[in-house]
């Protein structure tokens, strides 16, 4: 079936593409849209309209393509062949014009879209930037503070703030092909140019040289090592400083050193790697989702009202349990101070806030929760305190209601086993805080039924998080590795690093911040409570802990109480280094027998990664992960791991599996088997010349 037809409506050649899932800019669409552009030319349509079946608007360039030899027709053939078509052509956006399908957009000569519409130039989120002339045609439009906007955030407008940017020239509620037609038919009535936006020149004066510095300045920070950020800022100042062939061609070089950078593969890995999370491996197609109109929410605290608020963003009612009424105070009023501070950065309006807590709703009596369709329990991390939550649960809650439990490592199982209807109990882990991070740990047990996996994996899409299943076992997927990460920092301190070197040499890598001076944000004292329940062999061994306790018996529990690995300033909060630190790491050294030596940035990352790495691998032994890349979807959305690494597992495949293997059989000589005991799939692996994706693969 071809993906391209043509029709002519009221005088108008309507070219109408159909590429499902979201009319990817794929090699038959491109060869597709030139043949009906050209043939189009000599037919008897006064004007062309390009319009898309489906659910969207071409949503970019066909990502699988990229990595593989390029087929022409290109992109920028289709562009030039739009744009130099003697009839007008309109272009009739509905869904979402991102990337390469706004550009296409923008080749046109006028554009008009659904109110519902959106449309963006996403690439940076792939690594990549505009390479078929956004850079070039998105500043002469809307002006070069708008599209530098636009481009380095990479993220999608409405319709309507894209017609105040001049972005689009029309907005209309419905019936959009017949609103394009008529509007086609309008323009060539009133013989209307040809309107190409490479003819429009930019002021130089609105766009100086330090306003350029000034957005580099920006982006650079928070783009932390990326490189495509900045790229973008030299392709949007050349369209000012140079005539448009010239900037295409600056862009096409600099989108062709994108594409074929390890960043770009590592973000256009986890593109398809948060895609491919959400599909349950082995699930009957025709497995039942539970419908989920309703919540209750076990705990009132920080975890509880920003669980509440995932809910209520997306009109769902919640409702919240407390122990106590002036508990249950505190949670609706710390979720109203959230929101509050969401309405004050502009992210939400107070309509909005005042729709979404109308939704919320509290009680203290366990009754008040007979009716929903799911509970998530999100109480103080003990497994007795939630046996006996979940023992209530099952006595008031409906038949055929989703028990859910937010424990961060607590065994599943054995709180499933206080119930009389384990199949209706999965975990569902959340990240703080919770109305922010976009990962959602979905944990099944050993008797939870398919129905209750999918019905949680599903309601994730719907609050807008990304899902990653996970077996049960101490920690499930990420922090069973995270503990693993935390232990090798812990290791590389005692024996030789300081928090400064430690934090600096993992920022250099491309963590957002160092792991010791996240532990003083997060509290020092968290992970020194949880250990005082734990078992010695969940503890591990002393050296691995032996300073932060120090540091807690000393009352130094981090940002909370102006002291931790590092010095804070009670106003300012700013950051400075304390020698009493180093002299509480040399005495813990010195306590536990460890000499201490000069460590290098490059063995510290190298260890603190592959530490991850290896537990990574001994997660898929032990089927806990359904894949490779699910752990990559973990790291990247739930710790800060930098989307330009593509995550540990991923990582691992860049670096090469039997290099990594070597250097961790090395720490194992150095360091004992009891900490580096290398994975065995990775020494297959690294035997079979294989990687962590095509290991993968071969599996799904
Ligand atoms: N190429 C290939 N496959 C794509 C795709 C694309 N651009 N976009 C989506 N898919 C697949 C996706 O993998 C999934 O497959 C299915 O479609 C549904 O997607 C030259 C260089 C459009 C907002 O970055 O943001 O243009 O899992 O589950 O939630 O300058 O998809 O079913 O097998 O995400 O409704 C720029 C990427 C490309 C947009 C829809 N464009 N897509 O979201 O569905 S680079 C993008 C999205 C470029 C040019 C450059 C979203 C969506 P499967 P989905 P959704």
């Amino acid at each position: 079936m071809s993906v391209v037809s043509y029709e002519i409506i009221d005088g108008v050649g309507v070219i109408r593409l159909n590429n499902p899932p979201v009319n990817a800019l794929s090699y038959a669409l491109r060869e597709g849209i030139i043949d009906a552009v050209n043939a189009a030319q000599a037919d008897a349509s006064r004007a062309l309209v390009i319009v898309c079946d489906g659910r969207t608007f071409v949503a970019g360039a066909d990502i699988t393509e990229f990595g593989k030899p390029a087929r022409e027709p290109s992109t920028t053939t289709v562009i030039a062949t739009i744009e130099q078509s003697a009839k007008l052509v309109v272009a009739a956006i509905h869904g979402t014009a991102l990337g390469g399908g706004f550009e296409l957009a923008l080749a046109c000569h006028y554009r008009c879209a659904l109110s519902s519409a959106k449309v963006g130039l996403p690439e940076v989120k792939l690594g990549l930037l505009p390479g078929a002339g956004g850079t070039q045609r998105a500043p002469r439009l809307a002006g070069v503070d708008a599209a530098l906007e636009l481009i380095t955030s990479g993220n999608a407008i409405s319709a309507s703030k894209a017609l105040s940017l001049n972005l689009i020239d029309r907005v209309v509620d419905d019936e959009l092909l017949a609103a394009a037609v008529s509007y086609a038919v309008e323009l060539a009535d009133a013989g209307a140019e040809l309107k190409k936006v490479r003819d429009i020149s930019i002021d130089p004066a609105t766009a100086p040289a330090e306003l350029f510095d000034k957005w580099r300045k920006t982006v650079g920070k928070k783009a932390r090592g990326q490189t495509a950020p900045l790229l973008i800022i030299d392709c949007v100042a050349a369209a000012v400083t140079l005539p448009m062939d010239e900037g295409l061609v600056q862009e096409r070089a600099h989108f062709t050193s994108c594409v074929s950078s390890p960043q770009s593969a590592a973000m256009r890995h986890l593109f398809f790697a948060e895609r491919a999370s959400a599909k349950i491996k082995g699930l009957a197609k025709d497995t039942a989702v539970r419908e989920v109109k309703s919540v209750g929410i076990i705990g009132g605290g920080t975890m509880g009202g920003g669980i509440a608020m995932n809910f209520a963003n997306v009109g769902i009612a919640v409702t919240i349990l407390e122990v106590s009424g002036e508990a249950l105070q505190r949670g609706l009023d710390l979720v109203r101070k959230n929101y509050g501070i969401t309405v004050s950065k502009g992210k939400l309006s107070e309509q909005q806030m005042n729709d979404c807590l109308a939704l919320i709703d509290g009680t203290t009596d366990y009754e008040g929760l007979c009716d929903v369709d799911m509970i998530i329990e999100a109480a103080f991390e003990n497994l007795e305190v939630k046996q006996q939550i979940f023992a209530k649960l099952d006595a008031v809650c409906k038949p055929g209601a989703i028990l859910a439990t937010n424990t961060s490592y607590q065994d599943v199982d054995q709180i499933a086993a206080a119930t009389s209807r384990p199949e209706d109990v999965v975990g569902m882990h959340f990240f703080s805080p919770a109305n922010v991070m976009k990962l959602l740990e979905v944990v099944r047990g050993e008797k939870s039924s398919p129905v209750t996996v999918n019905t949680a994996m599903k309601i994730a899409k719907t609050i807008n998080k990304i899902p990653a299943l996970a077996g049960v076992c101490y920690g499930f997927i990420g922090n069973r590795m995270f503990r693993n990460y935390i232990a090798e920092t812990q290791r590389c301190l005692i024996g030789g690093g300081t928090p400064e070197q430690i934090d600096n040499a993992m920022q250099q890598w491309g963590m957002a911040m160092g792991p010791l001076s996240v532990n003083d944000l997060s509290g020092i004292d968290i992970s020194y409570a949880a250990r005082q329940t734990q078992t010695q062999e969940q503890k591990g061994e002393p050296a691995c802990y032996a300073i932060p306790d120090a540091l807690v018996e000393m009352g130094r529990k981090g940002q909370k109480t102006g002291a931790g690995y590092y010095r804070y300033d009670a106003k300012t909060r700013a950051k400075s280094s304390d020698p009493i630190a180093m002299e509480v790491v040399e005495a813990m050294a010195a306590k536990h027998g460890v000499e201490r030596r000069p460590i290098s940035d490059e063995e510290i990352q190298n260890r603190v990664i592959y530490a991850l790495i290896n537990e990574g691998a001994k997660i898929l032994e032990d089927g806990i992960a359904q894949r490779p890349s699910d752990i990559d979807v973990v790291f990247t959305n739930g710790y800060a791991f930098p989307v330009f690494r593509g995550g540990p597992m991923h990582y691992a495949d860049a670096v090469g599996i039997k290099k990594v293997y070597d250097s961790i059989c090395s720490y194992r000589d150095q360091f004992g088997e009891a900490i580096w005991k290398p994975s065995a799939l990775l020494a297959q692996l690294a035997s079979e010349g294989k990687t962590f994706n095509q290991w993968g693969q071969e599996r799904e």
